[in-house]
């Protein structure tokens, strides 16, 4: 779809990553396009954030720490305690510092595609749903997951931080305020529209 505009990024991540989370990687690019379509999101960023959120996901927690440090700000507990949550962080210090990217809300996209937050952009939100319906997916629910985002943008997100949160807390893990926060947020919402505004 852009794949050749951004070559030199699909290239970079083909060799950073096994060949199965590249083709996860393409996977959410596409579907990132997909939804940002629908939410009114810019699909080239969509695409670019795809192809790079998880840049640091099969980095040592050591470097995957180490990139996070390099940020201007310090990290709070529960981040610093969650490692699951470190390559999305490292991954936005990674792209802004190496790759020298500029655009905060491809930056934000991936710094929040695996907690969420309440108030994402439309683009912020396109990657999160995105990293979830890909076609590599497997888990549980995910059937259901792919036809309530068909349905409906508000109702994939309800679901998947529904679902998040519940296999979070089942399992004893630390929940990050971020994500509670995105849940509330949808949940005190109202919308059932396709509409990716969270306001
Ligand atoms: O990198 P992917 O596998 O494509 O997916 P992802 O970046 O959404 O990461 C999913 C993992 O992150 C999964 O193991 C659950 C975990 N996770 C998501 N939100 C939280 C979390 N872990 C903790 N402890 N707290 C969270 O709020
Ligand atoms: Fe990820
Ligand atoms: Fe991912």
């Amino acid at each position: 779809m852009y794949r050749e505009e951004y070559a030199a990024y699909v290239t970079l991540i083909q060799q950073r990553l096994s060949a199965k989370r590249f083709a996860h990687s393409m996977n959410v690019a596409k579907e990132a396009v997909l939804l940002a379509r629908r939410c009114g999101a810019d699909e080239k960023k969509a695409y670019l954030a795809g192809v790079l959120h998880d840049v640091m996901k099969e980095e040592s927690p050591q470097v995957q720490m180490a990139v996070m440090r390099r940020a201007p700000e310090p990290w709070d507990p529960v981040t610093l305690s969650a490692r699951p949550l470190w390559h999305a962080k490292a991954g936005a210090v990674f792209c802004q510092q190496e790759l020298g990217i500029t655009d905060r809300d491809v930056l934000n996209a991936i710094a929040y595609h695996t907690t969420a937050r309440a108030n994402m952009s439309p683009l912020e939100i396109a990657l999160y749903l995105a990293d979830y319906i890909g076609e590599d997916r497997h888990y549980d629910d995910v059937d259901i997951m792919r036809d309530k985002t068909r349905r409906s943008i508000h109702e994939g997100m309800r679901y998947a931080l529904i679902y998040t949160i519940t296999d979070l807390a089942r399992r004893g893990k630390a929940i990050h305020a971020d994500t509670l926060g995105a849940y509330n947020q949808v949940v005190l919402s109202e919308r059932k529209d396709d509409s990716c505004e969270q306001k």
